[in-house]
């Protein structure tokens, strides 16, 4: 009896062992996330940071610079997003931007530090005539040596391989929330469409960059819950943006009750330690995040931003004044 006791005291530690070794990934529970966040604030950065060091330079945030190459006038219905065509905001609709100014715009974004350009467009999926201009775009700023990262909607088979073709290194699509609270805030794709997206993305091998927006109104439970989903993915995504909501008026999320900067700080330090070996973007709401949160977050693992004054069609700070905030903390860009 207790030789057996012993034997599978053994089998456990060698399964363990295997886990460690081999590239399967830990699991996550929705639960086990839960626990993260409710851990004393002190405990969680701390364990957050220090699996941070175990797998990035502290004082390294990588950076990106957003560019709207098609703004507004969008089909669909994302309730936070101010460029879908059935909200009444302040945002034009535009047409795809040329190629020229473009380009410019990511030499701008280089000579500023940048060292990734993400072109964004207000589509639900591109069509191939749309896709067409976007690969020569694609192409142009990765031999100016940016890295690119494109969001574009959903995809249909075969467009990644002609983004990757075109030197496509990232391919940003959200998840946005958990799958329970999902319908709350969109309802012309469903959490398989896009689920479907990252799997083309992933099977042409551009790397994967896809998180979500916190403050939408969703339970701590959900946030877990979507961090589970990314956590748990075959393969977790390179790269997670972390958004905080900006509310703009005119869309349904406009007037959420805000949340506490303290819950974001949580998410981040969450979404560190479930996903060690990927990039952590403090995203979308730094604007009006005071640099003592920005701190924290970055303190609790976060290690890349989005830099330039502009998001899509959104404000972000000033670069001048990120800089100014990355000399105090002693940070370099990555
Ligand atoms: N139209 C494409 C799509 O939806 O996949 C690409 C662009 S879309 C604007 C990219 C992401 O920006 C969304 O999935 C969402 O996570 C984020 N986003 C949009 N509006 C936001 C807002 N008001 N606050 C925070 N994040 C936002
Ligand atoms: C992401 O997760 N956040 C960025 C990027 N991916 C495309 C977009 C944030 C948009 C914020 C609202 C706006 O500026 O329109
Ligand atoms: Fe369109 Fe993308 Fe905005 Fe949704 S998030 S309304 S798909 S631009």
């Amino acid at each position: 009896m207790l030789e057996q006791v012993a034997n599978s005291v053994i089998d456990i530690r060698g399964i363990e062992r295997t886990i460690r070794e081999s590239k399967i990934e830990k699991r996550w529970s929705v639960e086990e996330i839960v626990g993260l966040f409710e851990m004393p604030f002190s405990d969680l950065i701390h364990q957050a940071q220090t699996v941070h060091r175990e797998h990035f330079d502290p004082n390294a945030v990588q950076v990106s610079t957003l560019l709207s190459i098609k703004t507004g006038g969008c089909s669909e219905d994302c309730g936070y997003c101010p460029q879908a065509a059935r909200y009444h905001t302040e945002v034009e609709a535009e047409p795809l931007m040329p190629l020229d100014e473009v380009l410019s715009a990511a030499r701008a974004a280089k000579e500023n530090g940048a060292s990734r350009f993400c072109m964004g467009a207000a589509w639900r999926s591109p069509k191939q005539r749309d896709l067409e201009p976007v690969l020569k775009m694609i192409a142009e700023v990765k031999a100016m040596g940016l890295e690119t990262c494109a969001t574009l909607g959903m995809l249909k088979d075969g467009q990644a391989e002609q983004l990757k073709d075109a030197g496509l290194d990232y391919y940003n699509h959200n998840l946005d929330t958990a799958p329970e609270f999902y319908g709350d805030v969109i309802t012309t794709r469903t959490y398989q469409d896009r689920l479907d997206t990252l799997d083309r993305v992933r099977d042409a091998d551009i790397n994967v960059c896809c998180g979500g927006i916190i403050g939408m109104g969703e339970s701590r439970n959900q946030r877990a819950g979507l961090l589970a989903q990314l956590a748990n993915m075959e393969r977790p995504p390179e790269s997670v943006p972390i958004n905080l909501l900006t509310q703009v008026e005119g869309t349904p999320l406009h007037g959420t009750d805000e949340l506490d900067p303290f819950e974001f700080v949580r998410t981040i330090a969450a979404a560190r330690i479930t996903m060690p070996k990927s990039y952590v973007r403090l995203s979308a709401g730094r604007q009006s995040m005071h640099e003592g949160i920005q701190a924290l977050c970055f303190i609790a693992g976060a290690n890349s931003i989005f830099y330039g004054e502009k998001l899509l069609t959104t404000g972000n700070p000033e670069a001048e004044t990120d800089k100014k905030l990355f000399a105090k903390l002693g940070i370099h860009p990555a």
